[in-house]
């Protein structure tokens, strides 16, 4: 596949014969249990359920729907879909036909979607016929007259002039020889430049990412594990998440929203016993424990990742639900670092755990007295390249294929990782990533607004906020009135700036640069 960097020979080889890379194919993941116990629940959503053998077969069916309608192995379909059983549904049937899923998020707007179209080449978008309130036929529309590479539109729910969702199923036929080797989809990068980048992800690399997690979270045929983020992120996904669960014959819960009233209810009632949330999910879930009746006694694991966990909160956590608690610091790009399940109370609230694999290489470059470097790794399920970015790879690996996390970490004693903060010019609103390049880039086009430098801001909540600095000229535009300029871009919502500070001149670094890290300590320095 052009644009996708593969690993070494070499090392490919290393990582068969050491067992990393089976050459197993993401689309066979719930076909065990589908024959030894077809009929158990596999999947469950707001509307319906899925057996094994009914999320097998529809799979089947929709793999070779996906091919009458012409979309072949190795073309790509971008899919925005929310937390419902189609998704999971739809990508085992891509997996299968060799058709390469993009997995957006149902944030995501004209912007960013005409974007991934564009660079992943895709022929195919699906998309909820209206989510959250909003239109995405309208999307649709706007998508396909400015890429129109895009062939077909495939809808779930009430389908306008596009096609179906549903009628996407044909009598199954023999599928397509895959190569393991090959890429099975694309997953989203927070990004750190104006553009998010695409992360390929193959079949071996990523059945050992779902395996190895799946393992060391001890997911078994009991595992009710409930979906609260987006299914569509990587965590959720693979890490185990609904994969890891698919492949050990447990039960995937999918819910629209991860908020208390909603979903404690739901884990009674489907005996949830291990779920992913973010540090802000985390918290709204502690606070609203005694406040519902529910009985949430199910829980046996707490997965929290996506940005970094304050020790009192977590140690808070642990007291609320008397259940195991895990950090994980993942990222799409690959490496996984886990707490273990016996991990000391200690470690599990005060570190972001360890890689998940023997054979990931982590270093800790340029080091400061303290020990805090910037992450860099490599390893059997961690990408050598974003797809089709050649110039940024260039500088996002080094020379021996190492990925620059971007993260600023050091190693404890016994071999753990903190997170102590980052370098990459990103902010982290509550597991949300955003490249403050990209938000920079359309603040600019503002007819008042000359210059924009956007950083993040403290918050008790999300652990930051965006704060975008101004400079202008002519009248200042209000907050919120910046944030429908940058809304009718076409742009994900939660990338609109959530505060604006006006200034007449910048700091400068040394080398002339606007100083972010002065603007930085500016807000803190004010308590913001
Ligand atoms: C601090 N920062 C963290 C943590 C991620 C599991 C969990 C998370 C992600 C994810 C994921 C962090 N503490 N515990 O894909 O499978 C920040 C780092 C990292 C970036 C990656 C998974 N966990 N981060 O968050 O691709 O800065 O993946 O490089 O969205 O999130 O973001 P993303």
């Amino acid at each position: 596949m052009e644009g996708f960097v593969s690993w070494p020979a070499e090392l490919a080889e290393r990582y068969r014969h050491e067992g990393y890379w089976r050459g197993e194919v993401l689309g066979d993941i719930p076909r065990r249990t589908a024959r030894g116990h077809g009929d158990r629940i596999a999947l469950v959503d707001e509307r319906r359920s899925w057996t094994y053998a009914e999320l097998d077969d529809e799979a089947d069916r929709m793999a070779a729907g996906l091919r009458q309608l012409g979309i072949q192995a190795g073309d790509r379909i971008v899919v925005q879909l929310p937390n419902v059983g189609e998704f999971v549904v739809l990508c085992l049937a891509a997996y299968r036909a060799g058709v390469i899923p993009v997995l957006a998020l149902p944030g995501h707007r004209r912007s960013e979607i005409a974007y991934l179209c564009e660079l992943s080449g895709a022929v195919g978008y699906v998309i909820p016929s209206r989510h959250g309130g909003f239109d995405f036929l309208g999307l649709a529309r706007e998508v396909v007259a400015e890429v129109p590479r895009v062939r077909h539109v495939l809808v779930l729910g009430d389908s306008g002039e596009f096609t179906a969702l549903a009628s996407v199923t044909a009598e199954p036929e023999p599928l397509p020889a895959l190569d393991p080797a090959g890429v099975a989809m694309l997953l989203l990068s927070g990004g750190t430049t104006g553009l998010p980048k695409l992360i390929p992800r193959t079949h071996d690399d990523y059945a050992y990412n779902v395996r190895a997690s799946a393992e060391l979270c001890a997911v078994d045929e009991n595992t009710s594990y409930l979906v609260v983020l987006p299914v569509s992120h990587n965590f959720a996904w693979g890490c185990p998440g609904v994969l890891g669960v698919l492949r050990s014959g447990g039960k995937v819960v999918l819910a629209g929203n991860g908020s208390p009233a909603e979903v404690f209810p739901l884990v009674q009632r489907e005996q949830v016993s291990m779920v992913a949330l973010v540090p802000p999910l985390l918290a709204l879930w502690s606070d609203a424990r005694y406040r519902f009746d529910a009985d949430l006694s199910s829980l046996r694991l707490l997965q929290v990742g996506g940005s970094k966990l304050a020790e009192p909160q977590a140690r808070e956590a642990l007291g609320t639900f008397g259940c195991t608690l895990q950090q994980v610091f993942g990222m799409a790009e690959g490496l996984l670092n886990f707490t273990h399940l016996d991990d000391p109370e200690d470690v599990v609230v005060t570190t972001q755990g360890r890689p998940l694999s023997p054979a990931d290489e982590v270093l800790v470059a340029d080091q400061d007295r303290s020990g805090r470097g910037e992450l860099l790794t490599r390893g059997p399920y961690t990408l050598r390249g974003y797809y089709r970015a050649a110039e940024h790879n260039r500088f996002a690996f080094t020379p021996e294929g190492y990925y620059r996390t971007g993260d600023l970490v050091r190693l404890t004693a016994e071999g753990n990782l903190v997170v102590e903060g980052r370098i990459k010019d990103q902010i982290n609103r509550g597991g949300e990533k955003i490249a403050a390049a990209e938000i920079e880039g359309h603040l600019a086009e503002h007819p008042s607004i000359q210059e924009a430098a956007v950083v993040g801001a403290a918050d008790p909540v999300l652990g930051e906020t965006i704060c975008a600095f101004v400079r202008v000229s002519g009248p200042a535009p209000s907050l919120a009135e910046i944030r429908r300029f940058v809304q009718a871009r076409g742009v994900a919502a939660y990338k609109a700036p959530d505060s604006v500070e006006v200034v007449d001149s910048w700091p400068l670094t040394s080398v002339g640069k606007i100083d972010k890290k002065a603007l930085a300590r500016s807000l803190a320095e004010r308590g913001r």
